[in-house]
Formats: C-alpha cells, sequence, structure tokens
C-alpha cells in the first residue's frame, strides 16, 4: 500500500517528529509532564495524522520500527532538557505490538542508557489492549520496565477491556482518563458518574490520575472537584514542538 511505502521512507528519511504535550498540575499550574506525540508532513500530501499512520503500521508490523525511534527520540529530547537545567518527564505512547517484542525492555534499557537518562524521566503509555494480550508474559515484562524505575501508565482508561483485577496485580503507577469521558463533563450524568468513578478507584488504589482532552474550564473544574489534579489538554496547551514546549515551561529563556 501506498501509505505504508511513504511511511517506511519518512522514516528512513528522519521525517519523522515529536511533539510535547504539556501535563499541568492543578493549582499551581506548573508543567510536570510531556506526553510525545509524533507527527508526520509529507512533502506531497501535508500532515499526516497518526490516528491514520499509526493502525496502519499497526497492521503491517512497522509501528516496531516506528516505536523504537520514537523512544529513542523521547529519551533523547528529555536528555537534552536535562543537560540544560530543565528535568521533564516524558511519556510515550506504546503499541500492542511493540511492547510484545522479546526484546522490548532491553530496547528501552538501552535507550535511557545511550542517552544517559534517569529512568523516572521516561513514563510508558500502555492501553488496555496492550496489557490484556498475555497477561503472564506481559506482566513480567511491566515488572522488569518497573524494575528499571520507568513509570508506567494505562492510556485511555476505561475504553478497553473492562478487566479491573489487572489494576491491583499490574505495577502501574497512572491511570489516564480517556478523552471521551472528559467531553462530556459536566453535563452529561454518564461522564460524571465515569469520572468519578475512575478517580475515586484510582486515588484508592494510590495511582496517580491525569486527565486528557480537557478543553475547558468547567471540565477542569469538575474534575478538580472529583479529586483529580492533573490534567493535559488544549484548554492548557496543544501538543509543541520541543522549542515552543521549553517557551512553554521557561517563558523567560
Ligand atoms: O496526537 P494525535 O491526537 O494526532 O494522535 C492520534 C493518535 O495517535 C492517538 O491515539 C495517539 O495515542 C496516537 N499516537 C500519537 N503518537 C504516537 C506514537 O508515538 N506512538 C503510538 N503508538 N501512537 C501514537
Ligand atoms: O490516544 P492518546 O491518549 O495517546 O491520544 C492523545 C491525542 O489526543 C493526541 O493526538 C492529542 O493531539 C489529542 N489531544 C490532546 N489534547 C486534546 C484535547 O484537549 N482535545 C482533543 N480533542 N484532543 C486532544
Ligand atoms: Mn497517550
Ligand atoms: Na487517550
Amino acid at each position: 500500500m501506498r501509505l505504508d511505502h511513504d511511511m517506511r521512507q519518512a522514516l528512513a528519511e528522519g521525517r519523522f517528529r515529536l511533539h510535547y504535550q504539556p501535563q499541568v498540575e492543578l493549582g499551581s499550574d506548573r508543567v510536570i509532564g510531556a506526553e510525545a506525540l509524533i507527527r508526520w508532513r509529507d512533502p506531497q500530501r501535508g500532515e499526516i495524522s497518526p490516528a491514520e499512520f499509526i493502525p496502519l503500521a499497526e497492521e503491517s508490523g512497522f509501528v516496531v520500527a516506528i516505536g523504537d525511534w520514537v523512544l529513542k527520540e523521547a529519551v533523547a529530547q528529555a536528555a537534552r532538557w536535562l543537560a540544560r537545567g530543565l528535568r521533564m518527564p516524558v511519556a510515550v505512547n506504546v503499541s500492542a505490538l511493540q511492547f510484545q517484542q522479546p526484546h522490548f525492555v532491553d530496547t528501552v534499557a538501552a535507550a535511557l542508557r545511550d542517552a544517559m537518562l534517569p529512568a523516572s524521566l521516561l513514563e510508558l503509555e500502555l492501553t488496555e489492549g496492550v496489557l490484556m494480550r498475555d497477561t503472564e508474559e506481559g506482566l513480567r515484562r511491566m515488572h522488569a520496565l518497573a524494575a528499571l524505575g520507568v513509570t508506567l501508565s494505562i492510556d485511555d482508561f476505561g475504553t478497553g477491556y473492562s478487566s479491573l483485577g489487572y489494576l491491583k496485580r499490574f505495577p502501574i503507577q497512572r491511570l489516564k482518563i480517556d478523552r471521551s469521558f472528559v467531553q462530556g463533563l459536566p453535563g452529561d450524568p454518564s461522564d460524571v458518574g465515569i469520572a468519578n468513578a475512575i478517580v475515586q478507584m484510582g486515588r484508592a488504589l494510590g495511582l496517580q490520575v491525569i486527565a486528557e482532552g480537557v478543553e475547558t474550564e468547567a471540565q477542569r473544574d469538575f474534575l478538580a472537584q472529583a479529586g483529580c489534579h492533573e490534567f493535559q489538554g488544549y484548554l492548557f496547551a496543544r501538543p509543541l514542538r520541543p522549542d515552543e514546549f521549553e517557551q512553554r515551561v521557561r517563558p523567560r529563556r
């Protein structure tokens, strides 16, 4: 397929970029982290959304190569920031196929070592789909990653398989409330119920809870009174180029 071919060429020619979306703490408005999101501008097609090419790359298996690049680049960026005095944890989205690679843990460890980045500055976002594939092997892998000191979070929480048993068993530190549940706040009674339940459950389990896709003050205020203290969304900032991100975090520079 054409897009698949172009994607391979784009990686080979270094045409992928990462943008970083700030994660903000309630009250202080401090930026406490950055989610790395891949961007691809093709000379002919223009900007192509990862919502379009990541699913295709998952089908063809090419997502493993893309994922390796994303991991290396995000870790390198965090290391560059650290070298300039900006200690900023970066979160990377991990595809199921990538997580299933036998050498995934080694790949992560090597990326951290090569960049000399403390593992505590890397977060891996796993979806429920990733977690439910092969739970025993997945569990071993998560413990190995946690032992490295990497933070593990569940992305799009609430949209996947609804087995809650894994929250108890898996070494997860953080839940990301999917933006589909944030969208209807505070008016939609279902979203209110789901958001409240996720925050309360997360807190009861000692997990950090961050809300994604926060676009309005009313959404933020509802989530804040529900006990959610970390936010990501257009209300705070869109995904930014590394230099824009740095400006946003350190306006004086
Ligand atoms: O940033 P945007 O809203 O366009 O992303 C669309 C989708 O692509 C989201 O589901 C997001 O998780 C996914 N995505 C963005 N960057 C990456 C990446 O680096 N790796 C993977 N696996 N998915 C990504
Ligand atoms: O699947 P994942 O949660 O990784 O997807 C993150 C995606 O959400 C990114 O593509 C990012 O561009 C997008 N995003 C970030 N903030 C907002 C927001 O406030 N509203 C909407 N609609 N999308 C957002
Ligand atoms: Mn994500
Ligand atoms: Na999400």
